[in-house]
């Protein structure tokens, strides 16, 4: 009944936001992702009869409240399937900051599907994991893969067609990705919400669903004939797009700060020198520069340079999430 998993977080080249359908946690686009090796959550689950209610550690630290009913929920989908009722003993630690817009949530709900599956004893293909992650978090569902990951945004009502596979390992590409933590606090507008703001008041909205299909057709193709450059364009594209929508929601969702801004112009100036280099940006102030690893110590120097950059983090990509002892 007890069982231990690591994940690995996960950043989209094309972007999800926003939901068809709340229940089941539908998302309204598809989306296309890359994995993070040096992002990682650890995740141990234990069940157990003897436990009155869940209890859930994260960094060392209990957590109560709307997190720990998060994870209980999560957990009663999995008591459900496995057809029993134990509370389980949740102990999580993240490499990384957490809430910062690095995705916790995509390796944290990856590494609890998974541990949680084992812990209860439930043999779950990995695109069964993915659906199941998908209810803990949206982005989660990728996370069950390494590599180049696409989440398919599916038809069905019950969600069973809304799950992740992957496109191309993490040995296919030679890539990396400078993180430039631009501020460490966590950010103020959940994505969660952000999604259900932007459907609502939006004018935006319906061109972002509309589109969706057609950017990850072409970041599909893109990938399939390994052509990096119209790979970084239209994550560029995806992410600015995104952010538009956001920025277009009432009230305003800025999920930018100055240095990001400083960032994101450093990488296009970066460009022009010749150096290939292209940034993404999730729901947070944090930017993402993806480039070859050839190119990634000058781009982390570059960047370092930039004033306020409060940590700097590099990654190659990462593997699929995994059982560990
Ligand atoms: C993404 N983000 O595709 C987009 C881009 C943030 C910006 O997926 O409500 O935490 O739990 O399904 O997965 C973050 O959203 O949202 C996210 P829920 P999630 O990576």
């Amino acid at each position: 009944m007890q069982a231990k998993a690591i994940a690995r977080s996960n950043i989209a080249l094309i972007k999800y936001w926003g939901k068809r359908r709340q229940k089941y946690n539908l998302p309204a686009v598809g989306s296309i992702s890359i994995t993070l090796d040096r992002l990682q959550t650890v995740t141990d689950v234990g069940f157990s009869s003897s436990l009155e209610k869940d209890r859930f550690t994260l960094n060392g630290h209990l957590v109560e409240n709307e997190q720990l009913e998060r994870v209980s929920r999560f957990l009663n989908l999995i008591r459900k399937k496995a057809g029993f009722n134990d509370r389980a003993q949740v102990i999580t630690t993240n490499n990384f900051p957490t809430a910062a817009g690095l995705a916790s949530s995509a390796s944290g709900f990856a590494a609890l599907t998974l541990a949680a599956c084992k812990a209860a004893g439930l043999d779950f293909t990995k695109k069964e994991l993915s659906i199941l992650a998908r209810q803990g978090s949206g982005s989660a569902a990728r996370s069950i893969y390494g590599g180049f990951v696409h989440m398919y945004r599916g038809q069905s009502e019950d969600g069973h067609d809304a799950y992740a596979e992957q496109i191309a390992t993490e040995k296919d590409w030679d890539l990396s990705v400078v993180i430039a933590i631009t501020q460490a606090l966590p950010k103020e507008t959940g994505s969660t919400s952000g999604m259900v703001k932007s459907r609502e008041t939006s004018p935006y909205y319906d061109a972002w669903v509309e589109t969706g299909e057609n950017d990850l057709k072409a970041m599909k193709a893109a990938i399939d004939r390994r052509d990096f450059t119209h790979v970084g364009q239209l994550c560029e594209y995806s992410c600015l797009k995104m952010h538009a929508l956001a920025l277009s929601t009432r009230p305003a969702i800025i999920y930018w700060n100055g240095i990001t801004l400083d960032v994101m112009h450093t990488i296009r100036q970066l460009r022009k020198e010749g150096r290939e280099v292209y940034f993404t940006i999730d729901a947070g102030p944090q930017v993402k520069a993806i480039c070859r690893t050839s190119d990634r110590q000058a781009v982390q120097d570059r960047i370092q340079q930039i004033e306020g950059i409060k940590q700097i983090l590099t990654t190659n990509l990462g593997g699929d999430a995994e059982l560990i002892d």
